[in-house]
Formats: structure tokens, C-alpha cells, sequence
């Protein structure tokens, strides 16, 4: 190593200096002279993307020192790392976030002020990074910040895409996607790396060979090579130095490969080469809960595993730590399947270009993976075609078959008289066409396998993964997903967090079981009174938003009845229409009815394909049309479906909600997330037995709660029986005269076949079992209404919810898995205070 030009050593770290300080004037300072310099505008001709630009500037000089001291402490001490792979990352704008964890979105809303600028309009600037479909990429986020703030050594690895998430907007009632372009106005928060860029081998063939040594050996011999560029964002914890690295990889093509193809003078297939190769970081796929098998996909997975493991293999090299270390040196977390190919690649990686032998390979590869299931549903769990993974990785490839052989010589010993074990458990699924099962490639290789919830890794180890738990029944352990509170709380709803901590204190925020203490205030007369306050006026601006963006009026004072996540048929958003068209058919037959007035508000996305889908958004819609504008209804009943839902948005909508939705088929929702954020802030939950529904009510109490519908045993158990949704629509005379209300083309101008594919599915199959649970969801909907109405008994057991979701911050989650699978613990960060005396 070479020793620096003295005149080029850094002058030890401080954070207060002239040129990043956190006071009011120098933030003042520095943010003038980065519209200057960085924006290149006077402040008479910028607008306000050029002030949120000089903002975000401003506030990334100060993440910077605090980033570059984490990396080099980790570098010094060698610290153990988890590597968090995951094929979204669903981050939500940054500079509110960054300014919360900084300490300073006070002083920089004055800062701002003094200037004659509003924080909240240059936030609203922001377009977020949408690299992520829904609660798995938006899980991942939370745990990245978790893992900041609780100053664990980590790096999360992804794809950059270049278009992240659709935009969704509403015509006709119908969903129309339009391409996401979070880059178009430049994105302050990341750092290419070129100089880290790493090749990935694609297609082509192996030969075996016998190297200098003798050993036998197996060379790949590609059809061509992409190149993966990270691109680093750092990533701040609250109130601590630490801020750690997601480092998301583009692809680019390889230069020699164009070189080539230009030399023979094809020209134009060089850059159509080119084109391909850049194909791979180019989308995201929309879907949420579902595989679709394609080709770009599986590419997409090897491309940002390869390059990711490429890249801990170099810092390990940087580090001098020897490779047989590598299990010692990171611990990698697969989020889902989606990377699980990484198990394979690893073994290439150690066993081809490290020169390892096959079972010092298997030894660390085994010691090196965790695992995590993020559901049940059969159409989600990934499998390829034999073909597909042959033509594109012939390599990992012949390394699954030969990891399965192994394997199923330990199942064949361990159930000598059981031979069907051998085709339930392997990794190729021979029952028809041959697949990948990307499931068992994954429990295989790892140490440890969770679920979201207890329910769901109940259901795991009973189900789908029942023959892996018998056999290894010490790596499952359940991890209840978690969510941050300092952007789902804190930023989120400062106001509510103000309240909270004068009763309090702050350390809530990095404690959330510090909460409890506000039980002691569920009688003070004047919290209440502040509360429902808080819940108030946020309902009023999100009604003045609604009104000025839908024209639209609501009533602040309504129940705020929300159902917020992607539209999913297991996820029942058409129960919950159901519900307003009974309500509406009681106005109908009697208009003097009492009833509770209330706003029922949607949002969320469907997969572009997913039909059924789409048309569940239409309905909603059609149903809003015809609801908001009958005189009958007096206002008593809206019905509005909020446009392209995302992060940013959900930030608004949570602090409004009285009533959050999580009605799911019980057994469907392996945890869900939008449960744990909604009643953080004080909404109260109607819910069914599934997913982490079941631990927010033991936690909140369930009186508490409002339960309803089928146990998942209920569920199998009805299935098994044979279920026959007919015979309820038959019966019940509020669900048939709300199916034939919809059917009759009442609310698509007398169309009756809008609608019908959605009503035969549910009259014939109803798979998610609407109708069996139809009538309890009603019943618990009209106390809901009741409940509403006793404002002190709603304020109380709104209180009482906030009061107790301490267990459901992701600091926790992240501590268990620290504890359980990781064995990592904290790496403070230290950096040296500014003195003036000092400089
Ligand atoms: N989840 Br698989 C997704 O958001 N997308 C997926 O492709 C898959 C799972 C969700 C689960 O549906 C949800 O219940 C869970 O809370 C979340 O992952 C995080 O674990």
C-alpha cells in the first residue's frame, strides 16, 4: 500500500464544522451556496425542485461524514455484517426522514422560514424511490433503518431500477399505469461507485478441465457478461453517527463485449448487446404475491445476488480476512426466495474462483444464509423451468443438481422407508415439466428459516415447508415483522409524537415499549381532549386535500373507514365493498335510517395482469360514483379510491385513519404491516384471525379490537367440507340483495356484465371465502358504528392501542433477529466534537 501525500490526509472528523454545521445560520448558508453551485440558480429564477434539490444537498454534506466514518470503523474493526438481500427496497422520500434522525427538522423548517420558504412544500418536492411493490420492499426499508439506529453493521444489497414502481392513475374508474420516472428531476441521494463495478456471466456453456495442480475443475464459458455499477445511498440512523449503505447495482454492459462486436463492424448489434444488457435494472415487476416465471426476472435475481456476493468477497479482500472466514465475516438475510439463487452462486463463487473444495464450500455456504418466508400462497412461491435455468445458468445448474443428490442422500437416511420423501422434498420438482423450486434451494442452504408472524410460521412449518421442519426443526423460529416509528410515527405525526412525548419523554422513539406509560393517561381528561384533537385536524386537512384533488367533500366528523395496500382478492377489498353497498341498500329501503356517518377511503395498486383485480378498483369506483351523489345517502356515506398510493402518500393517510381494514382471508396474510402503522396511530382495527392481526390484539387487549370471520383452521376445515358460496347468497337477504344490486347494473349504467366475471367468482368458487364470513363482518362493521358513537369509549381504546404497540417497532424485530440468527451486536460510531480552537 502506498503511503498519501501528508497535504492529502483528511483532517480528523468533526461534525460542527464552518462548512456542515447544524446550526440555523451555517444550515442557512450552506443550503444558498448549494443553490449556487450545485442548482447553479440565483434565488429570484429557482423553483421550488431547485430549493428542494439545494435542501437535500445541504442535508446530505452532514449525512456524509457520519457515512464515511461508519464504513472506515467497520473497515478497522473488521465488524461483522448482515448483508440484507432483497429485490425491493421501498424507501419513501428521504429528506424528511434524514432530517428526523439528524435532529434538526426544526431548525431547518426556521432556517427555511427565515428564507421565505415552507419545509413542508419542499418535502412534498421529493419523488420517491418506488423500488418496491408493497409490505415486503417497504419491510425491507424499515429494517435498513432499524439496523441505522440500532448501529448494527450492515449493508443492504438490491437493483437499481431505472423504473421503479407504476404510477397509478384513475380513468373512468379504471386503474391506467404510467411509467415511474424517479430519476427525471435527479436524485441527491445516492453515490455511483464505478470503480466497485463486478461482471456477471450469462448463458453459454462449462467445460471441465484439469487445472496446473491436477485437480478437476469446471470452467464457464459465458454467452456474455453484464456489469454491475453500485450505486450507494446512505442510510442515517436516529440520533446516532451511524449511517449505513444500500448499495442498489445497475446493469451496464461490459465494455470488451461492444469492443468486440465493433471491431467486426457490427455496429448496431454492439449497441442492440448493449440494450439487452441494460434490460436487466430497467423495471421493476409489479407484482405483489405473485411469479410470473419470466426470463428477465431470473435474470434480474442472479444479476444483483452475483454481484452482491462478488462484492463482500472484495471486502473481505480489502479487509485481508481469509475467504474460509466468509460465514465469520457476514451473515446474508434472503428476503423471500427472490434471491435464493444466491446459495448456488455462493458455491460457484468459493468452489470455481476460489479453488475451494465442495465441502469447505457447503461449510460456510450453510453457515452463511437465513432465510425468510413472506408467504403462503402457492401462485407466489417461485419455481423455473429446468430449461430456462439451464439456458441462463448452466452453471448453478449443475451445482443445484449435485447440492440435491447430497441432499436427498441425507433424506433417504433419515427416512429409509419413506421414498416419497425424496420427490416431496427435492429441490427439482419432477412431477411434470421439471422446475427450480427456489423454496428448497433456500431452506437447504441456510441455517435459519422464519415467517412474518407466529401464525404464519405456524402455518409454514404445518404446510408449506412442513417436510423441512421435521427434518432440520431447529432452524425455523418465528420473526413478527415489525415497522420503523420514526417515519411512521414521528415524521408521520409529529403532532400526535409532540403529544406523546411531553407526556413521556422522548425515548419512546428508540424505545416504543416505553408507550405503556401513556396508559396512565387514558383517563386525563386533557390528553383525551388533545388526542382526539390531533385526530381531528389531520382529518380536516386530508378532507381538504380530498376536496381539492377529487372535489369531493367529506365530513371530518364521519368514521374514517380506510383499507390502504395493493388490491388483492385475499386481501378482500370487495368485502369491504360489500359492506357499503349493504349500508346503501338500508338507505335505499329506508332513508330516515340512523346510521353512523362514514367516509370509506381506498388506495393501492393492482398488478398491471391481475384482472380480477383491476375490476375490484373499478367497482370501487362505480360504487363511489353512484353512492356520493345520491341525495338519499344526505352525506352520510363517501366512498373515494385515492390514486397511486405509495409511501409518501401512506404518510398522510395513516394519522387519519379512525378505522383501519385488515380483513384478509384468515391463513392469507403472512403478517401484514399497514395493521402495526394504522394503529400506532390510534386508528382501531376491524380484523380478522391472520397474520400479525392475531398479536396486535393480545397486545392492545381484545376488547380493543374488532374481531370478526373464520379461524384459518375454520377455513381448511370449510374447504374440506366442501364450501358452496351459493348457498349463503341464497340464504342471507342482505348479501343477495347487494350481489343483485351490483348485478343488476346499478352501478355501471345498467351494463350487467361489468361486473360479472367478479359476482360468478364469488357466487362459484368464492377461494377467499367472502361469503362465509360475509354476515360476522357485517355485524362487527354496524358495533364498529355503534362503538364510534361513544366518543370517550373510542378515545380510550384509541389510546390504549397506541399505548401498546411497543412490541411492534422494527428495533425489536431487529434485535431478535440479532439475537437468534445474526449474533451481531452494536459498532458505535464514534466522531470527534467540533471546537473552534481545534481548526
Ligand atoms: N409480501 Br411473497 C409482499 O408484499 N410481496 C410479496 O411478493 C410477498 C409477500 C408481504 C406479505 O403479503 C405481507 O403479509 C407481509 O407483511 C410482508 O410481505 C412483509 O413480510
Amino acid at each position: 500500500q502506498t503511503v498519501p501525500d501528508p497535504r492529502l490526509v483528511c483532517p480528523p472528523v468533526r461534525v460542527e464544522d464552518d462548512r456542515t454545521g447544524l446550526n440555523i445560520e451555517t444550515l442557512k448558508r450552506a443550503f444558498l451556496d448549494n443553490l449556487f453551485y450545485i442548482q447553479g440558480k440565483f434565488p429570484d429564477i429557482a423553483t421550488q425542485n431547485d430549493y428542494y434539490m439545494a435542501l437535500a444537498y445541504t442535508v446530505r454534506d452532514r449525512l456524509l461524514k457520519r457515512w464515511l466514518k461508519t464504513a472506515q470503523t467497520y473497515t478497522e474493526q473488521g465488524s461483522r455484517t448482515v448483508c440484507y438481500l432483497s429485490a425491493e427496497f421501498l424507501l419513501g422520500p428521504h429528506l424528511g426522514k434524514n432530517l428526523i434522525n439528524l435532529g434538526i427538522y426544526d431548525d431547518v423548517q426556521q432556517a427555511m422560514e427565515e428564507l421565505g420558504l415552507d419545509l413542508e412544500t419542499l418535502l412534498e418536492q421529493e419523488e420517491e424511490p418506488g423500488l418496491g411493490n408493497g409490505g415486503l420492499g417497504r419491510l425491507a426499508a424499515c429494517y435498513l433503518d432499524s439496523m441505522a439506529t440500532l448501529e448494527i453493521p450492515s449493508i443492504g444489497y438490491g437493483i437499481r431500477y431505472e423504473y421503479g414502481i407504476f404510477e397509478q392513475d384513475i380513468r373512468d374508474g379504471w386503474q391506467i399505469e404510467r411509467s415511474d420516472k424517479w430519476l427525471r428531476s435527479g436524485y441527491p441521494w445516492e453515490v455511483p461507485r464505478p470503480e466497485w463495478s463486478v461482471p456477471v456471466k450469462i448463458g453459454g456453456h462449462t467445460e471441465q478441465y484439469t487445472d496446473e495442480r491436477g485437480r478437476f475443475r469446471v470452467r464457464w464459458v459465458p454467452h456474455h457478461v453484464v456489469m454491475g455499477v453500485p450505486h450507494d445511498t446512505p442510510l442515517l440512523g436516529y440520533q446516532v453517527n451511524t449511517a449505513n449503505t444500500l448499495r442498489l447495482w445497475r446493469a451496464e454492459a461490459a465494455e470488451s463485449f461492444d469492443f468486440d462486436a465493433f471491431n467486426s463492424g457490427d455496429y448496431v448489434g454492439a449497441v442492440h448487446e448493449k440494450m439487452v444488457s441494460e434490460n436487466i435494472s430497467k423495471v421493476l415487476y409489479p407484482n405483489d404475491n405473485i411469479s410470473q416465471g419470466k426470463e428477465l426476472r431470473l435474470l434480474q435475481q442472479i444479476f444483483f445476488v452475483s454481484c452482491s456476493l462478488q462484492d463482500m468477497i472484495r471486502i473481505m479482500e480489502g479487509q485481508k480476512i481469509p475467504l474460509e472466514k466468509f460465514h465469520e465475516k457476514f451473515v446474508v438475510q434472503m428476503n423471500d426466495t427472490h434471491p435464493a439463487i444466491a446459495v448456488a452462486e455462493l458455491m460457484r463463487l468459493l468452489i470455481d474462483d476460489h479453488c475451494m473444495t465442495w465441502d469447505q464450500a457447503w461449510g460456510i455456504t450453510t453457515r452463511t444464509f437465513a432465510y425468510t418466508n413472506h408467504t403462503l400462497l402457492p401462485e407466489a412461491l417461485e419455481r423455473w423451468p429446468i430449461a430456462l435455468f439451464k439456458k441462463l445458468l448452466p452453471r448453478h445448474l449443475e451445482l443445484i443438481y449435485e447440492i440435491n443428490q447430497r441432499f436427498l442422500d441425507d433424506v433417504r437416511i433419515r427416512y429409509p422407508e419413506q421414498p416419497q420423501m425424496l420427490s416431496q422434498m427435492s429441490i427439482i420438482d419432477e412431477s411434470g415439466e421439471r422446475y427450480v423450486r427456489m423454496a428448497h434451494l433456500a431452506c437447504v442452504g441456510s441455517m435459519a428459516i422464519n415467517g412474518v408472524a407466529a401464525l404464519h410460521t405456524e402455518l409454514l412449518k404445518q404446510g408449506v415447508l412442513h417436510d423441512f421442519y421435521e427434518m432440520y426443526p431447529k432452524k425455523f423460529n418465528n420473526k413478527t415483522n415489525g415497522v420503523t416509528p420514526r417515519r411512521f410515527m414521528v415524521l408521520s405525526n409529529p403532532r400526535l409524537s409532540r403529544a406523546i412525548t411531553e407526556r413521556i419523554g422522548p425515548n419512546w422513539v428508540k424505545h416504543l415499549d416505553e408507550l405503556k406509560k401513556l396508559e396512565s393517561y387514558v383517563d386525563d381528561p386533557n390528553f383525551r381532549q388533545e388526542f382526539r384533537q390531533i385526530k381531528f385536524d389531520i382529518k380536516q386537512e386530508l378532507a381538504t386535500y380530498i376536496q381539492q384533488n377529487y372535489g369531493v367533500a367529506i365530513n371530518p366528523n364521519s368514521l374514517f373507514d380506510i383499507q390502504a395496500k395493493r388490491i388483492h382478492e385475499y386481501k378482500r377489498q370487495h368485502l369491504n365493498a360489500l359492506y357499503i353497498v349493504t349500508l346503501y341498500n338500508r338507505i335505499k329501503a329506508n332513508p330516515n335510517i340512523e346510521i353512523t356517518p362514514r367516509t370509506f377511503l381506498f388506495g393501492g395498486k393492482a398488478a398491471p395482469g391481475y384482472y380480477t383485480a383491476k375490476l375490484i378498483i373499478k367497482l370501487i369506483n362505480a360504487i363511489g360514483d353512484v353512492v356520493n351523489r345520491d341525495p338519499d345517502v344526505r352525506d352520510r356515506l363517501k366512498v373515494l379510491f385515492l390514486k397511486d398510493y405509495s409511501v409518501k402518500f401512506a404518510q398522510r393517510i395513516y394519522p387519519a385513519a379512525d378505522l383501519s381494514e385488515q380483513i384478509s382471508t384468515a391463513g392469507k396474510e403472512a403478517s401484514g404491516t399497514g395493521n402495526m402503522k394504522f394503529a400506532m396511530n390510534g386508528a382501531l382495527t376491524i380484523g380478522t384471525l391472520d397474520g400479525a392481526n392475531i398479536e396486535i390484539r393480545e397486545e392492545v387487549g381484545e376488547e380493543n379490537f374488532f374481531l370478526f370471520g373464520m379461524t384459518a383452521d375454520e377455513v381448511y376445515a370449510r374447504k374440506a367440507q366442501g364450501y358452496n358460496p351459493y348457498d349463503y347468497y341464497q340464504s342471507n337477504s342482505e348479501l343477495k340483495l347487494a350481489i343483485d344490486r351490483i348485478a343488476s347494473g346499478f352501478f355501471s349504467h345498467g351494463d350487467r356484465k361489468l361486473f360479472q366475471p367478479l359476482l360468478d367468482t364469488l357466487m362459484h368458487r368464492d377461494d377467499y371465502m367472502l361469503f362465509a364470513d360475509y354476515q360476522a363482518y357485517i355485524d362487527c362493521q354496524d358495533y364498529v358504528g355503534q362503538v364510534f358513537q361513544d366518543v370517550d369509549r373510542w378515545t380510550r381504546m384509541t389510546i390504549l392501542n397506541v399505548a401498546r404497540m411497543g412490541k411492534f417497532s422494527s428495533d425489536r424485530a431487529i434485535r431478535d433477529y440479532c439475537e437468534d440468527f445474526w449474533k451481531i451486536s452494536p459498532v458505535p460510531i464514534e466522531i470527534e466534537e467540533y471546537s473552534p480552537e481545534a481548526i
